[in-house]
């Protein structure tokens, strides 16, 4: 009998989003972000919702915190605004931006949470977007690189974990290649595929040019990470068909190939690379050199995952649908795929072939209907079977000896769950949005009995 154990140093943490949480969107010297503008068009996001306010987090990130005490995580991931720190995108620093971050990391530290800081998890500056298109232009990545800069030589004394971009494909791909009903800011469509996959490749080089910039200024040794969401491509069965077709079609699921690839290998996947033909983005000389930056772990954020099997095709290899009544948490997207969480894991080992890279889960949880019954629970049962799912699947591969070093549960506390506004509860937390008041859910409880006892429990 397994007791799912894992390993004395495995880091347990939680994450969020400033423009999730945050709020406070017009103090301190913040200007709009792409999301605050995109939101507060009509028809954009669920009941019109926006983050104007989101948790309040801004004002309340104290009691946030006594949280996380309770929770008993020692790691804590959080974005930091590009638009509360440089209003304008580039240019002057606000300082008084600055020192809610500040503030935040020390009140981390002083109850001995280590802080890992997303520097862009989607809120880009509105101002660079009216300018030049944001990421349609290359100008985003050196933008990008200054605000990093700026970011890591004031927190760099006290901040050693720095994560640069938080999932490419949906700030690139999901903002500017939509049709009739964008569902990521800025919602923007651009008129060819090629146009599609320049934004991401202009990403590609603000997440290596961030890199350097981190590095140059980080006055310690410290540790850069990027944020992916590959796609994940499950085998039907364990054969030796089943695992080679998943393998194969890991390249091509979605924009695996033009993404993780690049950034692992120094080079986009063949396999995507032919598929795309005249829709793939201009290259500069250099720019795979640029992308190919050395990191220090790479953070994976798995939800689902879809799955293949070898088949008698050109390809050897075919993708399935879902049954019809197969397993869903409360999102349309979110299939119960617990084995994802493995395969991801052994697809950066085995597929980009880099099984010596430290990997951290950075993002894992679901949606659930949470409501307080008349004694004011909430029961999220469903929630707990499905992290209890996936962190059976992540022990397999620790127990395998993939170099899996962390875990991250998205997330900390309910928020603004982007075009679905309020209405989709991902956190440990359950938030009143009248009242503001955090009440921890039944899965609050058992991750943090998780925690404490180093197991699944
Ligand atoms: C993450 O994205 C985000 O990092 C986080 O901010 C967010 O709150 C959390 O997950 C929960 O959603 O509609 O068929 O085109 C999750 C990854 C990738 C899931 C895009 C939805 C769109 C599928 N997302 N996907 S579809």
């Amino acid at each position: 009998m397994t007791s799912y154990q894992f390993p004395s140093d495995f880091l347990w943490g939680a994450a969020t989003s400033a423009y999730q949480i945050e709020g406070a969107a017009n103090e301190g010297g913040r200007k709009p972000s792409v999301w605050d503008v995109f939101s507060a068009r009509r028809g954009r996001v669920l009941n019109g919702d926006t983050g104007a306010i989101a948790n309040d987090h801004y004002h309340r990130y104290e009691s946030d915190v006594e949280w996380m005490v309770r929770l008993g995580i020692q790691h804590y991931r959080f974005s930091i605004s590009w638009s509360r720190v440089i209003p304008d995108g580039r240019g002057q620093v606000n300082e008084v931006g600055m020192d809610f971050y500040r503030r935040l990391v020390d009140c981390l530290l002083a109850k001995g949470i280590t802080p890992h800081i997303t520097l862009f998890h989607w809120d880009s500056p509105q101002a660079l977007e009216t300018k030049y298109g944001s990421w349609r232009s290359r100008e985003m990545a050196t933008d990008f690189a200054d605000y990093c800069t700026a970011v890591v030589q004031r927190l760099g004394d006290r901040v050693t974990n720095w994560m640069t971009l938080n999932e490419i494909i949906c700030f690139t791909h999901l903002g500017y290649d939509v049709l009739q009903t964008p569902q990521h800011a800025p919602g923007t469509r651009v008129p060819r595929r090629k146009d599609v996959w320049q934004t991401s490749h202009h990403a590609l080089l603000a997440h290596g040019l961030g890199c350097q910039a981190i590095r140059a200024a980080s006055p310690q040794p410290c540790s850069i990470v990027l944020v992916d969401n590959p796609s994940i491509t499950v085998p039907l069965t364990e054969s030796p068909e089943d695992i080679a077709a998943a393998q194969k079609a890991f390249h091509v699921n979605w924009a695996n190939g033009g993404i993780i690839f690049p950034v692992l290998t120094g080079a986009y996947s063949e396999i995507q690379w032919e598929q795309l033909g005249n829709d793939a983005p201009d290259i500069l000389p250099g720019d795979l050199e640029t992308i190919h930056q050395p990191l220090d772990a790479l953070g994976l954020n798995i939800y689902t995952g879809i799955y293949v099997r070898a088949t008698n095709n050109a390809q050897g290899y075919e993708f399935l649908d879902y049954a019809k009544g197969y397993p869903r948490l409360n999102m349309p997207w979110l299939w119960l795929v617990p084995d994802a969480l493995y395969w991801g894991i052994r697809h950066i080992a085995e597929v980009l072939q880099r099984p010596e890279l430290p990997l951290l889960i950075t993002e894992n949880g679901c949606a659930a209907q949470d409501e307080k019954t008349d004694k004011g629970e909430i029961l999220d049962t469903d929630r707990i079977v499905y992290l209890r799912e996936y962190l059976r699947s992540l022990h397999r591969a620790v127990a395998e000896g993939y170099p899996v070093r962390g875990y991250f549960a998205w997330s900390l506390m309910d928020n603004f769950e982007w075009s679905w506004g309020y209405e989709h509860r991902f956190g440990l937390l359950y938030n009143d949005y009248r009242t503001q008041q955090r009440t921890p859910k039944a899965s609050f409880h058992w991750y943090a009995e998780c925690i404490r006892q180093n197991r699944v429990v």
